[in-house]
């Protein structure tokens, strides 16, 4: 077993949720390119020169701890959402961070770590890493704007000054990511661990209805071309027409509308909406893509609105590494024999990204109240170390 120090490891995760503290629990603001996430990736950068490790920060900030030649790479990333927990990617960045150096201290094996960014998407799904492994390339994605209009070249030129070279992939031979679930079932089955099967896929896009912007008072209800009530008749429609083909596990989401003008006494002209849906088959996914346009092209042509669809961005479902799976089991059932479960991802991870490039694998430890991508975020301090005790487990199994 490599010899990792739980103490250190929760000192790190605590110091690390202090870039962005958000003041509310344990709760952190860390949004990629913010001021508060690009000193957490120097901080990074520091505590993986101090443990041996090689720094470097790609042309998109994705920060690597590099050891030696060719190396497991561990990690997951540091940016966080509008509102973000302090777990959500900081547990494999840290984790990772832990094994890699007790893995030096210990004389082997190497161990590599990275923090990714933009995992949270701001630009989009998972920006970093999948620029990193080629699906998107650097002109594409710089064209690429947040919901506040900034691009993504503008965002990442605040890195310039760190910016390195491209990492290649071929320098690693598998990628292991500990993650929170972000869901409620460990937690309800007391169990501690959770070897991540698979992940499933996402789509994610901007659309736009424009209407007629106009007075809330003199305007007849019939003679209204409300941007707003074609988004509310679309998201009806979609629901009805989602039943007929989703699973339980099929997930959708509208998570930020802009109205404009957003006023009380004014008819909104404009509704700007992001669309994302997740499941486990990419032909359902496809399918719930033709929906989606099919439907929006109708209320657009019934309500005499505008219609514009942005880039569609997404990532297809990926199986995880049989061999990398079984020594993540094999290191559960020693940590916490009996007290662990295989299970698919339901959020998205770098995994995904990496899984075109390299074996991968996920660890899972339980969230209280199976809460994320909220302040309240949490997992208990004894199941963040028989985590990182599994994540050292299956390294030792993989020598
Ligand atoms: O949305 C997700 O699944 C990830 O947490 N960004
Ligand atoms: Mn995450
Ligand atoms: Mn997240």
């Amino acid at each position: 077993m490599i010899p990792v120090q739980p103490e250190r490891f929760l000192k790190d995760l605590h110091d690390l949720r202090q870039f962005g503290a958000a003041g509310v629990g344990k709760g952190v603001v860390r949004p990629a390119y913010s001021e508060a996430d690009i000193a957490a990736r120097q901080w990074l950068a520091g505590r993986m020169q101090a443990a041996g490790l090689q720094p470097q920060f790609d042309p998109v900030g994705n920060l690597f701890g590099i050891a030696g030649e060719t190396s497991l790479l561990m990690g997951s990333h540091s940016d966080s959402q509008p509102e973000g927990g302090w777990l959500d990617g900081a547990l494999g960045v840290v984790a990772g961070l832990e094994v890699a150096r007790a893995a030096q201290e210990a004389g082997g094996p190497p161990v590599s770590v990275v923090s990714f960014q933009d995992e949270e998407g701001r630009w989009g799904v998972t920006t970093g890493s999948t620029v990193w492994r080629g699906k998107l390339s650097l002109d594409e994605a710089d064209r690429l704007e947040d919901h506040g209009g900034l691009s993504f070249a503008e965002a990442r030129a605040r890195m310039a000054d760190l910016a390195g070279d491209w990492v290649p992939a071929d320098r690693f031979t598998g990628f292991v990511e500990a993650h929170i679930e972000q869901g409620p079932w460990l937690e309800k089955t007391g169990e501690k661990v959770g070897v991540v099967e698979a992940i499933v896929g996402i789509r994610d896009m901007r659309i736009t209805f424009a209407g007629q912007q106009n007075h809330a008072g003199t305007t007849p209800m019939h003679l209204r071309r409300d941007a707003f009530q074609g988004l509310a008749e679309f998201n009806r429609r979609i629901n009805a027409r989602f039943a007929e083909i989703v699973t339980p596990a099929t997930v959708w989401t509208i998570g930020h509308v802009a109205l404009t003008p957003s006023a009380s006494s004014i008819v909104p002209g404009k509704a700007v909406f992001s669309m994302q849906w997740r499941d486990g088959a990419a032909e359902r996914l496809e399918k719930m893509e033709k929906i989606i346009r099919d439907t929006a092209a109708e209320v657009a042509a019934e309500r005499d609105l505008g219609l514009d669809f942005g880039t569609m961005l997404g990532l297809d479902p990926v199986q995880m590494d049989d061999g990398l799976q079984a020594a993540l089991a094999a290191a559960a059932e020693e940590v916490c024999p009996g007290k662990w479960r295989r299970m698919p991802s339901g959020a998205l991870h770098d995994a995904s990204n990496v899984s075109n490039l390299m074996p991968v694998a996920m660890l899972f430890v339980p969230s209280i109240g199976g809460i994320s991508h909220d302040f309240a975020e949490d997992t208990a301090e004894d199941d963040l170390v028989a985590g990182l005790k599994v994540l050292a487990g299956a390294v030792a199994r993989l020598q």
